[in-house]
């Protein structure tokens, strides 16, 4: 069986992130290990509390996880504090499988969720707002996405996906991957209900690279997955509700 792992912080209300990485890994038919480094108090409206985990903690939970059962590739979401960011970046280091990062710095209300700079990773999936803030300039069309894209990559991604759901227009994600740039290209849908789509996005990537499957085709079965997922959301919640996973 196909295993893969999330690193990321808990959505009680189930929308975002290792919630939506548990589901949206089962969609995918993989086994899905979870390591939580923050709880979230949190509904459709918003984050009421963020609770970090010690790092320590963090560490050993994914110690104790891939040395019994190692995945076929892991993901990383919150983090919530810099120690965190770093003591992940050491252990990465030995993983012999690819790592996804998606370098999550808060939540749509403003809650800070993020960590340190990012690790060395296979594939780094910012979304605008986090392309802007690692690349240090604003990040907000075609081009700059290039830009960024290959800004990112220097810093220590190996491939980079930047994510324009926050674009005018088509939702265009943009995958920079050995040198050469791919589109993915989706129509808009008028909804407020896309609580977790970063999460859901990267995960179902992570899915697909543990089951082997080459990025561009991981990406763009992904990317199909949350459209999906989007259009057929179950209106869940008064605020930005959750994706409906089993699109
Ligand atoms: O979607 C980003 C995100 C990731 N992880 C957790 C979250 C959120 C957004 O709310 O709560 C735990």
């Amino acid at each position: 069986m196909t295993v893969a792992l999330t690193i990321a912080g808990s959505d009680a209300s189930g929308g975002a992130g290792i919630q939506a990485d548990l589901k949206t890994f089962h969609r995918f038919h993989v086994f899905g290990q979870a390591v939580i480094t923050l709880i979230t108090v949190q509904n459709t409206r918003g984050v009421e509390q963020v609770y970090t985990l010690p790092p320590e903690l963090v560490e050993a939970q994914i110690r104790a996880v891939i040395e019994d059962i190692p995945p076929g590739a892991a993901k990383t979401g919150a983090l919530g504090s810099e120690e965190v960011a770093a003591r992940i970046a050491k252990l990465a280091e030995r993983f012999d499988f690819p790592l996804v990062v998606d370098p999550v710095m808060s939540a749509k209300n403003g809650a800070r969720l993020g960590g340190g700079p990012f690790a060395p990773c296979f594939l780094l999936t910012p979304n605008l707002e986090e392309a802007s803030a690692m690349a240090g300039f604003e990040v907000n069309d075609s081009d700059s996405m290039r830009r960024a894209a290959r800004k990112l990559q220097s810093l220590g991604a190996a491939n980079v996906l930047i994510k324009g759901g926050h674009l005018r227009g088509d939702a265009v994600d943009l995958l920079y991957a050995d040198g050469e740039f791919h589109e993915f290209r989706a129509p808009r849908i008028p909804t407020r209900h896309t609580h977790g789509t970063g999460c859901a996005l990267s995960a179902a990537i992570t899915a697909e690279l543990a089951k082997g499957t080459p990025l561009v085709e991981a990406v763009r079965r992904a990317k199909q997955f949350v459209t999906g997922a989007i259009r057929s959301n179950p209106g869940l919640g008064s605020g930005a509700g959750p994706l409906n996973f089993f699109a």
